[in-house]
């Protein structure tokens, strides 16, 4: 800067004894202040099964407020581990708020102060309207945080006021400036910023009730009079062909599908939950899981599939469920005749609704608590979910469940019917190739086709599989314990050298074939016959 310049500004009364820090480093201030801010928030969700996380209630309220269609892509394509991507973007632009707010803080204090402040009642917002909060500190949280951001922010803008313009300026004026505003001890407080939101963030994780609902969880024994073992060895299963859906899905680990809004999973403490059953009901209840442990369990296998699976996908499962009768607890409520629709409501808020009068057909409708053998798993609804055959999960299937309202069709849509899907979910027949893959190379030879197909509570009739629309031939279905479950079914093929299509379609119990489609999966499921390429060498 020549010597002019800065004559002039030298004698700009207001700016005397005053130093402003570098662009870059105003910014790294404000960014390091909203990531103390924000990890603050981390902190008191680990210290607190109260109070969410700062970082996944603003997740949660972008998935509630995006369209229908733009939230079941996220689902879909952000997968359904805790949607780390919308986790990483909320991350990301606090960061650039915070920044934006550091820079703007040369020009004028208020500037940082106002931003921090709005944070702070966004922050009170979404903690607010996030039904996982079931503490009224949430102002309380927002403050801290927020005031935990802009005092980080203060003492950073401070050391970093070397600005060696004005650092001259100042001695022109002989007014003293900030004699610690040095470049090192912007690196040690930032540093030290840095290292005290990384310990924030990282105790809060550890704390987070995770730890604690699955310790509750292991310590609960479900009482089953069967097991995954013995109803798969009870029945000429299809399990030994390579590559083809178990009949019993897997339950562990990530192996069953999951579908959820929820952007963190509910950790429900199974010592404090309790089911209500309210609405058009004479005797409204309150059931403790210990109630429910004490009742008569029943284990039924039952498929449950997504509305969201599209033709040959994989959003669909097959489980042992334990649990009570839905209509021994309606009994026990005592139902109403108006009562047109169940509607099932999650701890956070979400919720399905079906007509009730569906289970006078018998299927299987639970109150599940135990899945292939275990409680269920935390991500797939502990301690208690519903499990209705025959209907897709989005009209049916709520996890975590809070309360079973009693109400009518006409008063209430569930979640996600004004985001564009049908009101009445029953689940398509459906049939799947799970072998051979999609485009693998095969030798010519003896070659198993196989996969599963579905249509609870219809039962699957007869498979039939065809190549290169030749004639369709039927294949060997593997033996059902029901009606509710799906059938593995396999064609020998003697593969012949050159690229084939094979393809698949399921007749159901009721001699219905599956329809040809093809139609997308909104707004009641996907219709068409699953087809593979393959080449033979
Ligand atoms: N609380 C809650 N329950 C829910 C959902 C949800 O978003 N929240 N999604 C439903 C949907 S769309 C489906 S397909 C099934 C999936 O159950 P799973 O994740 O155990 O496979 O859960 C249902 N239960
Ligand atoms: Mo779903």
């Amino acid at each position: 800067m020549d010597t002019a310049s800065s004559a002039k500004r030298a004698i700009e009364p207001d700016k005397i004894g005053t130093s402003t820090p570098p662009r870059l480093y105003a910014a790294l201030a404000g960014t390091l202040g909203a990531a103390v801010a924000l990890a603050i928030g981390e902190f008191i969700d680990g210290a607190s099964t109260a109070i969410p996380s700062l970082v996944t209630s603003a997740g949660d309220w972008v998935i509630d407020s995006a369209p229908g269609a733009v939230e079941r892509q996220a689902i879909e394509t952000l997968g359904t581990n805790d949607k780390p991507a919308l986790v990483i973007g909320t991350i990301i632009i606090s960061l650039l708020i915070g920044a934006a707010a550091g820079r703007g803080g040369r020009r004028d204090h208020r500037i940082p102060a106002l931003v921090f402040a709005v944070f702070g009642l966004f922050g009170w917002w979404f903690l607010a309207r996030n039904p996982l909060t079931t503490s009224g500190a949430s102002w309380l949280v927002a403050l801290v945080a927020a005031a935990g951001g802009f005092a980080t922010y203060r003492l950073l803008y401070a050391v970093a006021q070397f600005n060696e313009d004005r650092v001259t300026e100042a001695r022109v004026t002989d007014t003293p400036i900030n004699p610690a505003a040095t470049r090192r001890s912007f690196f040690g407080w930032g540093g030290g910023a840095l290292a005290t939101a990384a310990a924030l963030a990282g105790i809060g994780r550890s704390l987070r009730g995770r730890a604690r609902v699955d310790q509750a969880r292991e310590e609960i024994v479900i009482d089953t009079s069967t097991d995954v073992v013995t109803v798969s060895s009870g029945i000429d299963n299809l399990d030994d062909i390579e590559g083809i859906s178990s009949y019993i899905t897997d339950s562990t680990g990530n192996n069953f599908y999951r579908i959820d809004s929820a952007l963190s999973i509910p950790q429900v403490d199974p010592d404090t939950w309790t089911l209500r059953i309210t609405g058009l009901v004479d005797n409204p209840v309150e059931f403790t899981l210990a109630d429910i442990q004490a009742m008569d369990l029943e284990d039924h296998v039952v498929t449950i599939s997504c509305v969201s699976n599209d033709i040959g996908a994989g959003l669909v499962g097959n489980a042992l469920w334990t649990g009570v009768p839905l209509t021994k607890l309606l009994e026990i409520a005592g139902v109403q005749n108006e009562a047109t629709q169940l509607v099932g409501r999650s701890v956070d808020g979400w919720t399905a609704g079906f007509p009730p009068e569906i289970l006078g057909d018998g299927r299987t409708a639970l109150l599940a608590i135990g899945m292939n053998g275990e409680p269920l798993p935390v991500r797939h609804g502990f301690p208690a979910r519903l499990v209705v055959a025959g209907i897709y999960g989005y009209v049916s299937a709520t996890k975590w469940i809070s309360e079973i309202n009693l109400t009518r069709w006409e008063d209430f849509d569930g979640y996600w019917i004004p985001r564009g899907w049908s009101k009445k979910g029953p689940i398509k027949t459906s049939s799947r190739i799970d072998v051979p893959r999609r485009g693998t190379e095969l030798v010519a030879g003896p070659q198993a086709i196989a996969g599963v197909a579905w249509a609870p509570t219809r039962g699957i009739a007869k498979v039939e599989v065809r190549i290169d629309e030749g004639d369709w031939q039927e294949a060997r279905l593997g033996e059902v314990v029901s009606d509710e479950t799906w059938a593995q079914w396999m064609l020998e093929w003697d593969a012949t050298p050159g690229d084939h299509v094979l393809q698949v379609r399921a007749t159901d119990g009721n001699g219905e074939l599956q329809a040809l489609g093809p139609k997308s999966v909104a707004p009641d499921g996907a219709e068409g016959w699953h087809a593979v390429p393959v080449r033979v060498a």
